[in-house]
């Protein structure tokens, strides 16, 4: 009987803890893509995640040869969607710096390289 309990209660936590990882936005895809090749000076990013995110309240900023700047996301084409643009890049080596508010209130991190090549 205790031991049917605890079971019980042990598939009761697994499953709360799914469910609080799956409510933190993951990063699903992005363009560019890691470690993509982006030829030219200019570039639109696109990041996609499995749940909704607060655009106002998450910040992206890109880390190159220049130095660090700091981009505006806006939503993209629905409430999971972020979109920014950086242009005047050098060719070179860049992280793209992502830092979201997702809808249940948590914020998550991560970041995707790419490279720029003149065209
Ligand atoms: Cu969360």
């Amino acid at each position: 009987m205790i031991r049917s309990v605890l079971f019980a209660l042990m598939v009761a936590v697994g499953l709360l803890g799914a469910a609080e990882a799956r409510a933190h936005a993951v990063l699903v895809e992005s363009t560019p893509p890691a470690d993509a090749e982006v030829v030219g000076a200019k570039v639109e990013f696109h990041l996609r995640y499995n749940s909704r995110i607060d655009a106002k309240r998450s910040r992206l900023s890109l880390k190159g040869p220049g130095g660090s700047r700091t981009l505006l996301p806006v939503q993209g084409a629905n409430e999971a969607e972020l979109v920014a643009r950086a242009e005047g890049l050098a060719p070179g080596r860049y992280i793209l710096f992502w830092d979201v508010l997702s809808v249940d209130g948590h914020v998550s991190r991560g970041q995707v390289p790419f490279l720029t090549i003149a065209p």
